[in-house]
């Protein structure tokens, strides 16, 4: 098995929250959070804050790390993505489109769940209660989900 390790930060300063439409690459044509993979000799957190500047160019501070979700592609079935989520209110800076992302922003209320990862419908609303959790979620052709867990952690 194959464990990659990625990381996934919502900037949410309520009831804002700035999600970024991906433009190319894993997940294009979604909207997403802003994250991407950990890099040899970096720490999650470390690797979370590059991630947002290079994607839509703001600092971010003070992140909490608030739930660890497991993907996995039946297409791809040696890989595990290990994803860290983090949350912040924090940041510095105006959110810029970058090659990879559109950044815009939404409310809690009027995230557009049609246009993201299926997963997403089943914990951000956890994410928004201020709740930790861990899952799984194993998804067929179409990315479908075929397979999932999720529950609440103490954190
Ligand atoms: O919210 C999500 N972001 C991703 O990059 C991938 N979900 C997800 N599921 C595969």
């Amino acid at each position: 098995m194959i464990r990659k390790q990625l990381t996934l930060c919502l900037i949410h300063t309520h009831p804002r929250v700035l999600l970024g439409m991906k433009k190319r690459g894993f997940g294009e044509g979604r909207f997403n959070g802003f994250g991407g993979k950990v890099d040899e000799g970096e720490t999650i957190e470390d690797a979370a804050r590059r991630e947002v500047l290079e994607e839509c160019g703001l600092s971010v501070h003070n992140l909490e790390k608030r739930g660890i979700l497991e993907f996995s592609f039946e297409k791809n079935p040696e890989e595990i993505l290990e994803v860290h989520i983090f949350h912040t209110a924090h940041f510095e800076g105006e959110p810029q489109e970058t090659e990879e992302m559109l950044p815009e922003w939404f409310t809690v209320e009027s995230i557009p769940y049609t246009e993201m990862w299926p997963d997403d419908i089943y914990w951000m609303p956890m994410f928004f209660a201020g709740k930790h959790f861990k899952g799984s979620f194993h998804f067929g052709e179409g990315d479908v989900i075929l397979k999932s867990s999720l529950e609440e952690i103490e954190q």
